[in-house]
């Protein structure tokens, strides 16, 4: 067999060569519902007097993660790889993609018109960009790039977003706006830079897939309705740090690992919350942040990272809880505010919580 042939053989083989049939979603005349059409949709479906300004205040946020996405994708061939020589906040290294991802979501949605403050896990202070409430009625959180220090060695890293609206009585100080508890969020997401870039989101309705399609630059639905199941075999924790966690915590994961339940439980962990918890949501289990002795209060942000994943957790039939109380009714005294994080599927958080209660019992 000559070459030529014999690779065109190993490509049929491998049915590399076959023509295959059009992706539906990039046909014309088939349905393609992007993100913003969704929102658009149900919206309308929910409340038909809409003005679409919610839609607008999205695609703010498609085009940054857009612009982070592309710049996450050539990362190893431009300059913004490796840290900006700065300390955030929160007293991590700043990576020079965690710049780039902050201006692009302070760009994108400062000039949407109606979004009033813009709160980053980056920033010390939220961003004031409309004063007045009533033209700015939307208040955006974000961690603008979450799981940084993935970005060198080519690890999945994503954006977190949680949108509420402004407290219209206060007027004084918009800032204390952003203090609200995650009960009043009206929407959340992220977006995972993976093997494909997907946008995850709710607005109080389900929780809707979308991936990033390069060919068109435009986030198709893909994952409609997205439902936790509701016990897993995985289990998601630093485990470097389990000497340091909580007994109850410590006595869980032995729990878990003992096969006591007749699940055999494995364990994954990325490092980024999005990616970590990305896979809870599709596969179940659980995944844990417990306090420890570098962070006794736990080492996730209540505003930025834990409200926005307990409400798409719970819309999607999960649940989320800092081992004693619900993530959502906690009442936020600090904007860059710490909390435990645990977060999965009913049947791994409710033996989760068993564990704590007996343990506090004693
Ligand atoms: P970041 O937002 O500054 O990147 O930090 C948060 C990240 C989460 O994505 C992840 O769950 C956690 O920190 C990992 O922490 P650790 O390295 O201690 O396991
Ligand atoms: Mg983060």
């Amino acid at each position: 067999m000559l070459k030529d042939e014999h690779s065109a053989a190993v490509v049929d083989d491998l049915g590399l060569g076959a023509p295959k049939p059009a992706v539906p979603p990039n046909e014309p005349g088939t349905q393609l519902i992007t993100a913003e059409q969704f929102i658009l949709q149900q919206r309308m479906a929910r409340f038909p007097t809409t003005s679409g300004e919610f839609s607008w205040l999205l695609s703010g946020i498609t085009l940054a993660t857009k612009m982070v996405a592309a710049q996450v994708r050539r990362a190893g061939l431009t300059s913004l790889l490796g840290s900006a020589g700065e300390i955030n906040v929160q007293g991590e290294t700043v990576q020079r993609l965690d710049v780039f991802a902050n201006q692009a979501l302070l760009h994108c949605l400062g000039n949407r018109g109606n979004v009033g403050v813009l709160a980053s896990e980056e920033n010390e202070q939220p961003v004031i960009a409309l004063q007045d409430p009533e033209g700015g009625k939307y208040i955006v959180v974000f961690d603008p790039l979450d799981g940084s220090s993935n970005i060198d060695v080519n690890v999945n890293v994503g954006t977190i977003f949680s949108i509420m609206r402004r407290d219209m009585s206060n007027t004084s100080d918009p800032g204390a706006d952003v203090l609200q508890q995650g009960t009043r969020q009206i929407a959340a997401g992220y977006v995972v830079y993976g093997s494909s870039t997907m946008l995850v989101y709710t607005t109080g309705d389900g929780v809707h897939g979308f991936t990033l399609d390069p060919a068109i630059g435009a986030y198709v639905l893909s994952h409609p309705n997205m439902q936790m199941p509701d016990r897993g075999n995985l289990y998601s924790t630093n485990e470097a740090n389990a000497d340091s966690y909580p007994e109850y915590c410590r006595r869980f994961l032995h729990w878990l690992k003992s096969g006591e339940d007749g699940t055999a439980y494995s364990s994954r962990y990325i490092g980024s919350l999005v990616a970590d918890f990305h896979r809870t949501l599709l596969k179940g289990g659980i995944f844990l942040y417990p306090p420890t002795s570098q962070y006794p209060k736990g080492k996730l942000r209540l505003l930025y990272e834990a409200n926005p994943i307990a409400m798409l957790a719970e819309q999607a039939g999960g649940r989320a809880s800092d081992g004693q109380n619900r993530i959502l009714d906690i009442e936020p005294t600090d904007l860059h505010q710490r909390v435990p994080l645990f977060v999965g599927s009913r049947y791994e958080m409710d033996r989760l919580e068993e564990f704590a209660r007996r343990m506090k019992m004693r």
